[in-house]
């Protein structure tokens, strides 16, 4: 069988947004939350392409790579659980156009070449907990953290020795 590797693609958060929200979740969250999410593999997902051949990899960085459009401002102001999956997020109360519309594009690029997208509108959000087994208190969003966003890039999901690590594979700018 011809060998596949998990991909996703993805925007990285700045250090400094990055740092803050490690802070945030420490000092809200009790200890029994669920599975944090390390500080290096917070990230927001775009679209989510599975375990794919380096051939399917190649054809859509390709169409990634043609993308055409502007950088944009993301504000991250709101949280919540999902008792479905089980995670605790933060993410945009409102998300901008060129978030719906980079996640949306790639997302069509992903699902015409194959990969499974899911029927549910694209929910932009950071996980920071997995596994919360039961429904966890959710503190008021008391933050906004707004940054610039000019690049999204492609990310490997290597499972290693009991952990996860997100590997960047390949980094597009946005246009302005
Ligand atoms: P999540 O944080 O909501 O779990 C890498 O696994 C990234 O792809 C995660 O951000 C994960 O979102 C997202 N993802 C989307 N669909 C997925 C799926 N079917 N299986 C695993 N991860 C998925």
């Amino acid at each position: 069988m011809a060998e596949t590797r998990r991909l996703f693609f993805a925007l990285e958060l700045p250090a400094q947004v990055q740092k803050q929200i490690i802070q945030w979740r420490a000092t809200q969250f009790p200890e029994d939350t669920g599975r944090p999410v390390a500080a290096a593999n917070l990230h927001l997902t775009l679209a989510f392409l599975g375990d794919i051949s380096a051939e399917k990899q190649k054809a859509l960085s390709q169409l990634a790579g043609r993308i055409r459009q502007n950088g944009f401002t993301l504000t991250i102001d709101d949280a919540g659980q999902w008792l479905r999956s089980n995670v605790v997020w933060i993410g945009p109360r409102h998300a901008p156009l060129g978030l719906i519309q980079l996640a949306n594009m790639l997302r069509a690029q992903a699902a015409r070449s194959g990969c499974y997208q899911s029927p549910q509108p694209f929910h932009p959000h950071i996980t920071l907990y997995r596994n919360t087994s039961r429904a966890v208190a959710i503190p008021p969003p008391n933050f906004r953290w707004q940054f610039k966003v000019e690049e999204f890039a492609l990310y490997e999901s290597v499972y290693k020795q009991g952990r996860t690590r997100y590997l960047e594979l390949q980094r597009w700018s946005l246009s302005n």
